[in-house]
């Protein structure tokens, strides 16, 4: 069996899940969670996502995940406003995915399957996306964000580097790559980045994200110039949605 293979059966198992990573700001409050897709094995372990998403994004499976990926997180959006936890879900969305005909209605009824508000999903793209087929991107983007559907680059500063998408597209939110966070604040030119970055994105009326926060010193310097999220393992590692709704009630 060819891993695309098996993993085309556990999605029809429904023996993938999802796992949640909360975000904080400077005052301890919960703004946000990203979805993180997880495959369990027999044995208990999971494969993780940066070992089966390209495999599915190659194979087209991609498309399928996604929808999925959609699904679940209207339904765990729904399921925590019910249980008084409001927090809006950042969910993953591929290229492949983004740009099939029909996104945007599947979207939609993916949110009207659990009376999901558009308000309580964020959707992660990649620069890339915005970059290639940018006129239809854009257009898509509008369709959704009319709808109340927000949009967040994901891994921001590792893509293509032009900047003139920020002020044309349908923005709300840019994630600083982990591999900016690991050094800050301790090497020059990466802390420069993460500078220039929080400084552009306020002027831009941008809100910011930084992803793999570890330490409380970058968590301190993140603050400090005022980064409007924190997501990483200083706060939680990724746990299963079941287990979310206990960690926010513990945590705030
Ligand atoms: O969870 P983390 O540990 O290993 O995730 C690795 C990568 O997999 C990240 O880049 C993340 O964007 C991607 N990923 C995780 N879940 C999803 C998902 O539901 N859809 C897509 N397209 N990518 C995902
Ligand atoms: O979608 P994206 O590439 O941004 O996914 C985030 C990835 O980063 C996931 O694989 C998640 O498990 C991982 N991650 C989140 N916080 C931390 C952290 O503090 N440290 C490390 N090493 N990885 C993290
Ligand atoms: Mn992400
Ligand atoms: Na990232």
């Amino acid at each position: 069996l060819t891993l695309e293979r098996a993993l085309a059966r556990a999605l029809d198992a429904h023996a993938l899940c999802m796992h949640v990573q909360p975000q904080v700001d400077r005052h301890g409050r919960v703004t946000g969670a990203e979805l993180l897709m997880r495959w369990p094995q027999a044995d208990g372990s999971h494969i993780a996502p940066g070992i089966f998403i390209p495999i599915a994004e190659e194979s087209g499976l991609i498309v399928r995940l996604g929808h999925w990926a959609l699904r679940e997180a209207c339904r765990a959006a729904a399921m925590l406003a019910q249980a008084g936890q409001p927090v809006a879900l950042s969910v993953n969305v591929s290229p492949a995915q983004f740009r099939q005909p029909d996104f945007a209605a599947r979207v939609q009824a993916a949110l009207a399957e659990h009376g999901t508000p558009a308000g309580a999903l964020i959707l992660e793209l990649t620069e890339g996306l915005l970059i290639d087929q940018r006129d239809a991107s854009l257009a898509r983007m509008r369709e959704l964000a009319a709808l109340g559907i927000r949009f967040s680059i994901d891994d921001f500063g590792t893509g293509y580097s032009s900047l003139a998408y920020l002020t044309s597209m349908p923005l709300y939110e840019l994630k600083i790559d982990k591999r900016f966070i690991d050094d800050t604040p301790h090497d020059a030119r990466d802390t420069a980045i993460v500078q220039a970055i929080l400084a552009m994105a306020r002027h831009l009326g941008l809100r910011v994200v930084a992803e793999g926060v570890e330490t409380q010193e970058q968590a301190d310097f993140l603050l400090a110039h005022d980064c409007d999220g924190l997501q990483g393992y200083l706060y939680a590692r990724p746990m299963p949605l079941n287990d979310f709704p206990g960690w926010l009630a513990r945590y705030q």
